[in-house]
C-alpha cells in the first residue's frame, strides 16, 4: 500500500486504485459476464427501503452462481481478482496477514431502471465492521474490493458514501440515509474501468440509481475479513475444483492460529 493509499483510506474509509486491471483483463471479465448472462438474475426491488430518490422499476443484476466456479477460461478473470497481488498487499496492511475471503464474489449490474440501495453501515458498535488505530497501525473489520468492469463518471450514480463516516461518532439523520436531505456529505465515487475501490464496511455507504442509458454499471465485489473472524457463514470448503495454494489459503476457516498468509509478509 503506498503512503497515499494508506493516508486516504484511513481518512475517508475508502480509496480508489486505478489501473489495477489491464484493458485486456477488463474485456475478459466483461466477456465472462456476457457469456453467462443467463446466470445474471435481477434481484427483487427492495434495497431502496422506501427512499423516494432511490426507488426504481427493477432490482440490480446479481450472479446466481459463484463465478469462481465457471468453466475455464471464464473463471480466470475472477480467480485473478480473488488473490490479486495488489489487493493482497492492501489487505495484509489493513486486515492483517492471514486475512480471509468472507463472502463473495458478487456482481452488481445496473442499468438506468435499477433502484439504488439506501445508505447503511457504520454508526453502531460492531466488532465485525470497524476501523481502529493502535500500536502505530490501522486495524479494520470486514472490507471490500469492488472491481470496476465499466467506467463510473461524475453524475453516473453507483457506489456512494459519506467519506470519514467509518470514524464518526454520531448517526446521520434517517433523511440523509434516505437521501431526502442533502447535508453535503454524500459523495458519488468516480472510478474508471480497471480500478478497484477498497472500502471499509464500517463506512456509511450505499448505491445511487444508475443514470447512463447507454452504459451499464458492472462491479464485482469480494469481501474480506481478518483471519480470526467471519461476518458471514464460514465456507465449508474452497468451491474451486483445482485451487492454487493461494486460493486454498484465502478460503481457510476463521481462526486465530495456524494461518497460511498470502504475499510477502
Ligand atoms: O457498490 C455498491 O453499489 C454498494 C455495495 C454495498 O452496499 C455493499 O456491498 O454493502
Amino acid at each position: 500500500m503506498t503512503p497515499k493509499e494508506l493516508f486516504l483510506f484511513d481518512l475517508w474509509g475508502y480509496v480508489v486504485i486505478e489501473d489495477v486491471l489491464t484493458p485486456e483483463e477488463v474485456a475478459a471479465a466483461n466477456a465472462a459476464v456476457e457469456h453467462h448472462l443467463d446466470l445474471v438474475q435481477k434481484r427483487k426491488p427492495g434495497l431502496s427501503q422506501g427512499a423516494d430518490n432511490l426507488i426504481a422499476a427493477t432490482g440490480r443484476g446479481e450472479f446466481s452462481q459463484n463465478p469462481l466456479t465457471f468453466e475455464r477460461p471464464w473463471c480466470e478473470p475472477f480467480r485473478r481478482m480473488l488473490v490479486h497481488e495488489r489487493i493482497v498487499g492492501i489487505f495484509n496492511e489493513i486486515l492483517g496477514t492471514g486475512f480471509r475471503l468472507d463472502h463473495g464474489p458478487g456482481l452488481i449490474q445496473m442499468d438506468d431502471e435499477t433502484e439504488g440501495h439506501r445508505l447503511h453501515g457504520g454508526m453502531t458498535f460492531d466488532l465485525s465492521q470497524y476501523h481502529g488505530f493502535d500500536h502505530g497501525k490501522m486495524h479494520c473489520g470486514l472490507c471490500v474490493a469492488a472491481w470496476q468492469l465499466t467506467d463510473v463518471e461524475p453524475g453516473d450514480g453507483g457506489f456512494a458514501c459519506i467519506p470519514g463516516s467509518h470514524k464518526s461518532n454520531y448517526r446521520p439523520a434517517l433523511d440523509v440515509l434516505m437521501l431526502d436531505a442533502d447535508w453535503g456529505c454524500v459523495e458519488q465515487v468516480v472510478a474508471p474501468a480497471g480500478s478497484v475501490v477498497i472500502f471499509n464496511e464500517a463506512l456509511v455507504h450505499g448505491t445511487l440509481p444508475w443514470q447512463p442509458a447507454d452504459r451499464l454499471r458492472r462491479s464485482i465485489l469480494f469481501k474480506y475479513s481478518p483471519g480470526f473472524m467471519s461476518w458471514g457463514s464460514p465456507h465449508e470448503k474452497c468451491p474451486i475444483a483445482d485451487p492454487t495454494p493461494e486460493e486454498e489459503a484465502i478460503y481457510q476457516s476463521p481462526r486465530r492460529t495456524g494461518r497460511t498468509a498470502l504475499g510477502e509478509v
